[in-house]
């Protein structure tokens, strides 16, 4: 087995990110995830949309497919359904998933296709400067709300299991050591699985809402996550400000590029 450091292009460092940034954590999260499976590194593709985030594929030494804006799962769904040996994992940010993606993410859910979507919620456009997202909470301020935003952010754990995701969890920065594990159940799930991970943007995301720095949100992150039964237990308006972690969500159905398999048998029998 390999120690997760061996999954870094180090020749690509230093990387891009701020003092502070919480990628680094969740990146770290996926490469301990593949060391604890000991998956080949050869069979196991990595695939990003655009956003800071996004640029985490680049220095993990895998096949790796740095896309367009909101256009990873398209790809990886591509990429898995050409050969379906392959590990894949989607690296997305909440603007690249949720917004320009937000269709893509919905119906990949739905298809049940096997990816591992890990999903850097920083709850704001990080790379370019601070766009609001659909996961900025209401009332924070953004470069496109100065005043605060209007509208309700989504759950997007709620989104994808309404849609079909088979696999959900949610986990944070702050919560470093628990991450890899779901991560790690996330790529044997065998269907389309969603880790959210909420990530510290202290730059365009905690300064303009005055969060202090990146300790002071990791700290809120401690404060705010619960584990899901401790969740479930608390009264509503204990709930309020609160968010559950861990496992959210598990459930089966067939999955997609098995079932398309079964589509060119029947073309190639000349079957209808
Ligand atoms: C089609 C297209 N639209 C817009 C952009 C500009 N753009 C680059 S990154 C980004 C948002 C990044 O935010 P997010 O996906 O949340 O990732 P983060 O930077 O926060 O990790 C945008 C709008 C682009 N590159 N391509
Ligand atoms: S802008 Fe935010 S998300 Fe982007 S590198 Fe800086 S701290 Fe990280």
């Amino acid at each position: 087995m390999k120690d997760y450091e061996e999954y870094f292009r180090t020749n690509r460092l230093p990387h891009i990110w701020c003092p502070g940034c919480g990628n680094g954590i969740v990146m770290k999260s996926i490469a301990k995830a593949i060391a604890k499976l000991d998956l080949d590194q050869d069979k196991t593709v990595i695939v990003s949309g655009i956003g800071c985030s996004s640029r985490a594929s680049g220095y993990m030494d895998f096949d790796t497919l740095h896309t367009a804006h909101g256009r990873a799962i398209p790809f990886a769904t591509g990429v898995k359904l050409a050969n379906p040996e392959l590990n894949v994992i989607v690296i997305t940010g909440d603007g690249d998933c949720t917004a320009i993606g937000g269709n893509h993410f919905i119906h990949g859910a739905r298809r049940n296709i096997d990816l591992t979507v890990v999903l850097f919620n920083n709850n704001i456009y990080g790379m370019t400067g601070g766009q609001a997202s659909p996961l900025t909470p209401t009332s924070k301020k953004a470069t496109t709300a100065p005043y605060g935003v209007v509208d309700r952010p989504f759950d997007p754990c709620q989104l994808a299991q309404a849609a079909g995701a088979t696999y959900i969890a949610r986990g944070t920065a702050f919560h470093a050591a628990q991450l890899p594990d779901l991560i790690a159940k996330g790529i044997q799930n065998k269907g389309f699985s969603l880790i959210e991970a909420i990530t510290p943007c202290p730059i365009s995301y905690g300064r303009r809402n005055k969060l202090g720095d990146s300790p002071a949100m990791l700290k809120l992150m401690s404060e705010s996550a619960v584990p899901l039964t401790a969740y479930g237990k608390l009264a509503p308006e204990q709930q309020e400000g609160k968010f559950p972690i861990g496992v959210l969500h598990e459930s089966h159905f067939g999955e997609y590029s098995k079932e398309y398999s079964h589509v060119i048998e029947r073309a190639e029998g000349g079957q209808k």
